[in-house]
């Protein structure tokens, strides 16, 4: 599984067909139609994802990245961590730790005393990182975790060792304002007081440089938008045709807010046997796939006022497109 999946996707890897026929349904019989882009995810899915991290376009994983390789140290001390107390530093989603990698070097190489314990749902993820971390850092300390975030979280929680959670690359950002302060809370319910957060966001920026992101140019941000109506033919036994719908993304900097459509380019009718339903689409009709928050200090207080978190610093790039938050219980 890859690096900046969100929290749904991961707990839903294990696609359970009831829910991805309810949730289908569901979407597509509402009157403003949408899909739940955790679906995403199958292989093909994680294997586009991959290919739009490294889109010149896409701007995300290359700011974030440049946060750990240039200021880790600057982390480190946002973190207040100190070399002679022992901690766990967590992550939600291990992926392939390219980001990470730059954090654990300098904590591992400046004798910090932690273990790493990445948290997937998918095993095999968590063996490909292990392989590669034990490579490249023999003895970085290393406990994989193989289930769902807050089972584990839950379970880590009952040693009261200090710990600083991971949960990086924006994918926050893919949950509305409300699951995110949910989400936040869930966390934070299992941790101690002085526990740590690094919360990696995207920050609000003009259209020019956001909706490329999510539109660019070789056409993979719309064949990963539109994998997801391939992924319902195969799996439900649906008949969309994909010539007939088209990805088109909106973001406005007053909202802050990428959204993701696929429109519908003429009046038609798919069918869906797992449901035994028929779904109508009128000419322009869209279907949002996918929303993607942009953050400043005032949203992300917003929500962090309906959690246990405060904010203790913040680390940008050399452009201010994307912010690491450490937040604190
Ligand atoms: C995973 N997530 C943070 C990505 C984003 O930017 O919202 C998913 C993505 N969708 C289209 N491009 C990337």
């Amino acid at each position: 599984m890859i690096e900046t999946k969100n929290i749904e996707n991961i707990e839903n890897d294990n696609t359970n067909i009831d829910y991805f026929k309810i949730e289908i349904d569901e979407g597509l019989s509402a009157i403003e139609k949408s899909l739940p882009s955790k679906y995403f995810y199958d292989k093909k899915g994680d294997a586009l994802f991959v290919k739009i991290m490294h889109l010149p376009e896409y701007y995300v994983t290359r700011a974030e990245h440049e946060i750990f390789k240039t200021k880790s140290q600057t982390i480190i001390d946002a973190l207040q961590l100190n070399t002679d107390i022992y901690f766990e530093l967590i992550e939600l989603g291990a992926g392939d730790g390219l980001k990470t990698k730059e954090l654990l070097r300098e904590l591992n190489r400046l004798k910090y005393n932690f273990d790493y314990i990445p948290i997937d749902i998918s095993q095999n993820a968590l063996d490909n990182l292990e392989k590669d971390l034990n490579k490249e850092m023999p003895s970085l300390p290393i406990k994989t975790k193989q289930g769902e975030y807050f089972e584990i979280l839950e379970s880590l929680n009952n040693n009261h060792k200090p710990k600083v959670i991971l949960f990086l690359g924006s994918n926050i950002g893919n949950m509305s304002d409300d699951v995110a302060a949910n989400f936040m809370s869930k966390i934070s319910d299992n941790l101690q007081k002085k526990d740590k957060l690094l919360l990696g966001v995207d920050l609000i920026k003009p259209a020019s440089i956001v909706l490329p992101a999510y539109n660019d140019s070789q056409g993979i941000t719309a064949a990963f938008n539109l994998n997801l109506l391939e992924r319902i033919n195969i799996e439900l036994g649906a008949n969309f045709d994909l010539q007939y719908f088209e990805h088109r993304p909106e973001y406005k900097e007053s909202d802050g807010i990428a959204k993701s459509f696929l429109v519908s380019t003429k009046a038609q009718k798919v069918y869906i046997t797992l449901i035994n339903k028929s779904f109508d689409f009128y000419e322009g009709e869209k279907i949002l796939m996918e929303i993607s928050r942009k953050y400043n200090d005032t949203i992300l207080n917003m929500i962090l006022s309906k959690t246990n978190f405060v904010v203790k610093n913040r680390v940008t790039d050399s452009k201010a497109y994307f912010a690491n938050y450490v937040l604190e219980r």
